[in-house]
């Protein structure tokens, strides 16, 4: 029990911590400079923070609030135990939107705290993922309960934070707080904001924010329908003004927005008509990325708004571009027929496209991975290509069935970051299966297709080569030599000798050190010799005679033999039945014209 000196005002500190999780040596992944900001710790913070002003525990207690985010900072907890005692009081240390390859960093910090005596909780999608989808709690949310960590899962709004910080500050705080029954609503709860310093720590002029959660479809793999809903629920525009003028006097003009499926926010259209009015007022030059579903093209002027809201590049879920596998996946609301004409209308509008590709559904096999990748390459305008392990994520319907079932699910959730595998394959070996997975990304972001993409680019009058050059390398570089998927990605990997996963030998000086050291050279080299390469690419390519005439399948208006021509189509397992499908559809639709037109768009949306 650490010592608590008497202050002279009444004093609690709530500890923010969002973990990392551990690479293949066993050390938190880390880097002098993450991505981006992490959301839900912008989000804890600013309730947090609205909670300190209301001065929930008394008008006489200080909160003093203290956020971490260890993707980009050393998380000392000998250091924040000391920082307690010494300032006195008494205190809460939340982690926080723990993951499930989070969730063993967590309990190892959790360790020192409790050994402290200091209360901890944990919270975040592991937890609320499991708690929605089993019967029983896992093993390691049993053993981590053991330990006297405290649970939350749902959701911290309305009012929910407060009672655990009453709790923690009258020392009652329960094993288990379960809102997953209610979901709360955003409008006008405390938007999520983050001290300048977080900034700071990471590529420095972006941030993120969510302006919604909930998405109505039912992905098989998705967590996000389990534990957020399916209900649209989102922020007001005037909450997303005072989120974009808030960064926007800090110079921070960026902004993930991390809504899951923007295109499904039912606010869509107000939300980016603020953003517009601020863009042509005194916001000019705000940015933004978004994440949409393959259909966001059809709600009329979603992209046309979005460009002008200043959308610069979206991630969409694509998925995959077998039709039998995205109904196996109940993502039957993609299309393989629409792929093509929302990238080519994204692009059109200035935007860099980036799309989720997820491999080892029930019909891939080695060989129709690396195909479908080419036809990827050949017939579809995306800018980058997120490949994925199909991973049974706790919270999500494949892990219930799978958990069901009592199929091999690896127990070590540290692995469950979709770039690994996690599961057996109905149809590949483990090898064939890790293969085509690392084969796709080396395929993808080949040089000859880097040219490729960045011709694309260079022929488009709203196009932004150098910007698609940055994310191109972005995710070849962290792919081929970090070792963690690119989204876990940051600019020069820390590594601490002592920070190494609970169980784990620490080793010795002269074995850590020269590797750490000899590694990151050898890293930085690499690095420098992709950079030239690609450069000497860009450049020639901005400088080509037929730059604006350049074009290809991929980027051509679809003709009319668009769907006898296309591989697209007919390679694809199901491809010609979704053909055949939109035939059908389509025959459908000509009929009666007008009214089913109308219909036909209206029922796109929602
Ligand atoms: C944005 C995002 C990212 C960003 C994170 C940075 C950022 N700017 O935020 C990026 C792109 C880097 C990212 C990467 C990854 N992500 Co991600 N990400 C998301 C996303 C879309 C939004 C997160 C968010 O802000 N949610 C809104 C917040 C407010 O919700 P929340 O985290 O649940 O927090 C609330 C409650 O849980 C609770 N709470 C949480 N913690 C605590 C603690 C205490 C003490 C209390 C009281 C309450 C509390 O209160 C919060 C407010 O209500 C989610 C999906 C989603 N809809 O959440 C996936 C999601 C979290 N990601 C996921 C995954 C798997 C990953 C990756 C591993 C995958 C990958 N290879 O890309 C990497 C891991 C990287 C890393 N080390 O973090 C999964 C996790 C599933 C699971 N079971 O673990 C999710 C759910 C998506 C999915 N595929 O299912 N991600
Ligand atoms: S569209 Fe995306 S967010 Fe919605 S259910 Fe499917 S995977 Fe989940």
């Amino acid at each position: 029990m650490i010592a608590s000196v008497r202050s002279p005002q009444p004093l609690f500190h709530f500890v923010m911590i969002k973990p990392s999780h551990y690479d293949d040596d066993g050390y938190p992944i880390q880097w002098v400079r993450s991505a981006i900001p992490s959301n839900t710790l912008a989000c804890l913070n600013g309730l947090a923070e609205d909670a300190h002003r209301r001065k929930v525990l008394g008008p006489e207690v200080q909160i003093r609030l203290h956020t971490y985010d260890e993707t980009n900072r050393r998380v000392r907890p000998d250091k924040i135990i000391r920082m307690i005692s010494k300032a006195g009081g008494k205190a809460l240390i939340g982690l926080v939107g723990v993951q499930s390859n989070q969730f063993p960093r967590a309990v190892d910090l959790a360790r020192a705290f409790l050994a402290a005596g200091l209360p901890v909780c944990i919270g975040g999608f592991h937890i609320s993922g499991c708690i929605a989808m089993l019967p029983e709690l896992p093993q390691d949310i049993r053993d981590a309960q053991a330990l006297g960590i405290s649970l939350f899962a749902g959701e911290a709004e309305e009012g929910r934070l407060d009672e655990m910080l009453r709790d923690a500050w009258t020392g009652r705080l329960a094993p288990l707080y379960n809102y997953m029954d209610k979901l709360p609503n955003l409008q006008g709860e405390p938007p999520p904001i983050l001290p300048r310093q977080h900034i700071r720590r990471t590529s420095g002029s972006l941030t993120s924010m969510d302006l919604g959660r909930g998405c109505p479809y039912q992905c098989s793999f998705c967590t996000i329908i389990n534990v957020q809903g399916r209900k649209s629920r989102f922020r007001s525009a005037d909450d997303v003004e005072k989120i974009v003028r808030a960064n926007y006097v800090q110079n921070i003009k960026r902004f993930f927005i991390t809504d899951d499926n923007f295109a499904r926010n039912r606010d869509w259209e107000q939300l980016f008509d603020r953003l517009i009015e601020l863009r042509s007022g005194d916001c000019p030059n705000i940015g933004f990325t978004i994440q949409v579903d393959t259909l966001c093209h059809k709600i009329p002027n979603f992209i046309e708004k979005g460009a002008q809201a200043g959308v610069r590049r979206v991630f969409i879920g694509l998925e995959n571009i077998n039709p039998d596998n995205l109904i196996a996946a109940k993502k039957r609301q993609n299309k393989i027929t629409d792929y093509r004409q929302m990238l080519q209308k994204w692009r059109k509008h200035g935007a860099i496209t980036c799309a989720g590709y997820i491999i080892g559904f029930p019909g891939d096999t080695r060989d129709s991975v690396l195909r479908d990748i080419e036809i990827i390459k050949r017939e579809l305008p995306l800018d980058i290509l997120e490949l994925f392990f199909l991973t049974p994520l706790p919270g999500s319907e494949d892990h219930k069935v799978l958990w069901q079932k009592g199929v091999w699910m690896d127990p070590d959730m540290n692995r469950y970051d979709l770039n690994r595998r996690v599961t057996h394959h109905p149809r590949m070996s483990d090898s064939e299966w890790e293969d085509a997975y690392r084969a796709a990304w080396k395929a993808f972001y080949s040089t000859e297709h880097i040219r490729t993409i960045l011709r694309r680019a260079a022929a488009c009058p709203l196009g932004r080569p150098g910007t698609t050059l940055s994310t191109l390398l972005w995710f070849k570089l962290v792919n081929a030599y970090e070792g963690v998927h690119p989204l876990e990605g940051g600019a020069l990997r820390r590594k601490f000798r002592r920070d190494r996963r609970h169980g784990l030998r620490r080793e010795g000086p002269f074995v850590f050190y020269p590797r750490y050291l000899g590694e990151t050279v050898v890293k930085l080299w690499r690095y420098w010799a992709v950079y030239r390469q690609c450069k000497g690419i860009l450049d020639e390519t901005l400088a080509a005679s037929d730059r604006w005439t350049y074009t290809d399948i991929a980027i051509a208006t679809p003709g009319v033999d668009e769907f006898e021509a296309l591989d697209l189509y007919h390679a694809t397992s199901g491809g010609e039945a979704a053909l055949a499908r939109k035939r059908r559809d389509d025959a459908i639709r000509e009929r009666p014209r007008g009214v089913t037109r109308q219909s036909a768009a209206s029922s796109t949306v929602g």
